[in-house]
């Protein structure tokens, strides 16, 4: 076997966005696009010689290819031991939980999430460090960079390995373990919640659906509810891992994950709904008729956290990304604790966990976590609401309506607008920005800005400051339009519109959300001239 040292040079575009770099399967399909980046991060790194690390996908298409590619680098460039997962995959959470337990240097994740796959979907790449979680910006900087500057790349000339058998084999003087993708998470699981109390409310013949919407959760799910729990078989759905994801969209939104909706409607629906994404970080929770806000769900997680015996002593603090709604600064109040306010991405929550200032994280994404592991985690939050379902008797829905009546309910929404051209979506938020001085005071729709900025952040443990992470305008009574650009998307632009009401008044919990958000919806349009320059009218998802 030779070490090839292949000449190239830079691609443009391969800066991470907010969670690694994501591009169409084309794009990575192209000579050395997909090594440039791996010998970038491994450049960043100041090199792997000698180092463990994890590696594993969602199984998307392209992700065995790739995962041969990395194999033959981390060889060439000295790596000691590289423990993958069988398949080559494993979900991201499951990488965070790996790294952690054996202490490796970091992990390399195949993913582009949510976004669909197949040939003609998106690929994606993200490098997660010591602690488990995503790298912070500081290294994914330091990997942009060094893609401006690359002019070779190491590779090892040999056939592939085996991934398909778990055990060990040797490449080029390096160690490949393939490792059951789901035992060591599935063990970690069992070690954070009352699995007996949740045997117990299925074997009282409560029934749930988890929809896998053909992604990497489906093997944790059937392993974790339908082996080990008892749920019956088939209350995990979609449950077969496809490169394409069955042709769907894998994102737990009300908008993708219809046949969950349709289920949790029924005349017959199951006692509780959840569904996860691509690479099962996400996950949206569902009552009979009922989807729960991801706001609502870790303010709800928050307030019955001691329910389950991994927080039982109690939370050290949360955190929410800015966009995400209030809810849990409530929760946080009453109980005494701190609430952070972060910038979108999980990263930025990961040195608030490393310097234990808190112990459950969310967004308003679908992401919900604990300082279980780096990453958010989309079983764990169907596995945290299980728990509490069984520790309390109550449903999804009285669990829900009881938390808005002792906390207020945050009305919440999020309007997308995709498909903008990049310079078109630009010039809006310089618009935006431009007028942020002049908004407080004024009064729009009857409601008076009170403050207008655009988010920046100080971490508070290692003091890196990130600027423009999404303009916010705030209103008398502490509603909210919030506007950022998302990071993650693979073509044009998409603007992001949050919309938030808080409403104390328990006799208004019912109105329909949208309804509840209609002067601010008509607000957000207006402020941002969002048909002007986009000619868009309506948003094209909601949730
Ligand atoms: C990623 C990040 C999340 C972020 C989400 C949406 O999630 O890890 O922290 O909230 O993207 O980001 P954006 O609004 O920029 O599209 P995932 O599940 O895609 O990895």
């Amino acid at each position: 076997m030779t070490i090839k040292t292949v000449a190239t040079r830079p691609f443009e575009g391969q800066k991470p966005g907010t969670s690694g770099l994501r591009k169409k399967v084309s794009v990575f399909q192209q000579p050395h696009y997909l090594e440039n980046f791996v010998q970038s991060i491994f450049d960043a790194l100041g090199g792997i010689a000698g180092k463990t690390l994890v590696l594993g996908g969602d199984g998307r298409y392209h992700n065995r290819e790739a995962v041969q590619i990395i194999l033959k680098m981390a060889a060439a460039n000295g790596a000691a031991r590289v423990l993958v997962g069988q398949g080559g995959l494993l979900s991201t959470p499951a990488v965070s939980a790996v790294i952690r337990k054996y202490g490796t240097s970091g992990g390399i994740v195949l993913s582009a999430s949510h976004n669909p796959g197949g040939p003609d979907g998106d690929f994606g790449i993200k490098y997660n460090i010591d602690n488990g979680g995503p790298a912070p910006e500081k290294v994914t900087e330091a990997i942009y960079a060094r893609s401006l500057q690359i002019s070779e790349y190491r590779i090892i000339d040999a056939p592939d390995v085996d991934i398909d058998v778990i055990g060990d084999s040797t490449l080029a003087g390096m160690q490949v373990a393939v490792i059951d993708p789901v035992s060591d998470y599935a063990e970690l699981m069992a070690s954070l919640f009352d699995f007996a109390a949740i045997r117990a409310w299925f074997a009282a013949g409560h029934t749930a659906c988890f929809d896998a919407m053909h992604a990497i959760s489906g093997p944790y799910a059937i392993r974790l509810l339908e082996q080990t729990l008892g749920a019956p078989r088939g209350t995990v759905i979609n449950g077969t891992p496809l490169p394409d994801f069955g042709g769907g969209h894998p994102d737990p939104n009300p908008a993708y994950a219809t046949e969950l909706i349709d289920r949790m409607s029924a005349a017959d629906a199951p006692d509780f709904g959840g569904a996860s994404d691509g690479d099962a970080d996400r996950n949206m929770i569902v009552g009979r008729n009922l989807v729960v806000s991801p706001s609502d769900s870790l303010a709800i997680l928050a307030a019955n956290a001691t329910l389950v015996p991994a927080y039982a002593g109690g939370l050290k603090g949360v955190a929410r990304s800015m966009p995400t709604s209030c809810a849990v600064d409530a929760v946080a109040k009453q109980l005494g604790i701190a609430a952070y306010e972060t910038p979108t991405g999980w990263k930025f929550f990961g040195n608030l966990l490393d310097a234990g200032k808190v112990t459950l994280c969310g967004e308003e994404s679908y992401g919900t976590g604990s300082d279980h592991v780096r990453e958010k985690d989309g079983l764990w939050a169907v596995l945290c609401w299980l728990n509490l379902l069984a520790a309390t008797g109550k449903t999804v829905n009285r669990i829900v309506e009881e938390h808005w009546a002792r906390f207020g309910r945050h009305f919440y929404s999020r309007h997308d607008f995709e498909g903008i051209a990049t310079e078109r979506a630009d010039a809006l938020m310089a618009a935006l920005r431009g007028k942020l001085a002049t908004l407080p005071g004024q009064t729009l729709h009857g409601l008076r800005v009170v403050s207008a900025d655009d988010f920046a952040y100080t971490d508070p443990i290692d003091g890196s400051v990130s600027t423009k992470q999404g303009v916010r305008v705030v209103f008398d009574g502490g509603s909210r339009v919030v506007y950022r650009l998302s990071g993650t998307g693979t073509e044009g632009a998409t603007l992001r519109v949050y919309l938030e009401r808080y409403q104390p008044d328990s006799a208004q919990h019912g109105v329909p959300t949208q309804q509840a958000l209609l002067d601010l919806i008509a607000i957000s349009r207006e402020l941002a001239d969002i048909a002007g320059h986009t000619g868009l009218t309506e948003p094209t998802v909601v949730t």
